[in-house]
């Protein structure tokens, strides 16, 4: 049996959280909990000496890292597939997640702080930048780059509906904002969303970990 350690509000473990639910793959599921540094303890460190979430211990093999994590579910586990056929298709595939992973993922913290601090010119324009180029990407198609989910759909799909609902609006990106609508009512989506109260709490916790390492980089600069 796998097991899968991850935190249920990490959008980075729900990459793979989403990808264990749409193959139906059997799994033991390990919170560990953030929050109470759990993460940083040695237990979890022999596990991962970065202590970031996720992890899979699948028999006695354990792997870290979420965008592994996913290739070696398809290949482990074949059906049904999250991964298109043609070469073009699998690197455009790629491409996608490693957009979402290097230009969106890294402003999410500004996105968190929203409420307290809008968001930058320039950061709006970046973001409106990208929303732009994954949109391109839907248009004609059901999802990202084709008509059957993929691995791009997953980790866009753990990241796009959490801007939303952190309060960016998908208003001027209507293709995208469809795709939203129609990847978060399939089950895996819904099995794997936190309720309003969850997302409020998380996001407290860790507009109180920006502050806190704001602060630090503040007094490192001084
Ligand atoms: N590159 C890693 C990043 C994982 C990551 O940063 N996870 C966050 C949760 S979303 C985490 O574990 N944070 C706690 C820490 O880094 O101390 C991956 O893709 O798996």
């Amino acid at each position: 049996m796998l097991t899968f350690y991850y935190h249920p509000l990490s959008p980075i473990s729900r990459r793979v959280w989403l990808a264990l639910l749409e193959k139906e793959i059997p799994f033991k599921p390990v919170v560990v909990d953030l929050p109470n540094k759990e993460h940083l303890q040695s237990e979890f460190l022999a596990l991962n000496p970065f202590h970031h979430v996720p992890v899979i211990q699948d028999n006695d093999f354990r792997l870290i890292e979420s965008l592994a994590i996913l290739d070696y579910l398809e290949l482990k586990y074949p059906e049904p597939t999250l991964v298109p056929s043609s070469c073009e298709a699998i690197a455009t595939m790629k491409m996608l997640q490693l957009v979402i992973v290097n230009e969106l993922m890294p402003k999410i913290s500004q996105v968190i702080m929203m409420a307290e601090r809008p968001l930058a010119p320039g950061l709006n324009e970046q973001l409106h930048q990208i929303m732009q180029f994954l949109e391109a990407y839907l248009v004609q198609h059901t999802y990202f780059g084709g008509d059957t989910l993929n691995l791009a759909d997953i980790v866009a799909g753990a990241t796009i509906p959490l801007f939303q609902r952190l309060g960016f609006s998908l208003a001027p990106y209507p293709v995208l904002s469809r795709w939203c609508q129609a990847i978060t009512t399939r089950p895996a989506w819904k099995v794997s969303s936190p309720s309003d109260s969850e997302l409020e709490a998380w996001q407290q916790v860790v507009r109180r970990w920006i502050r806190v390492s704001q602060k630090r980089r503040q007094r490192q600069a001084v």
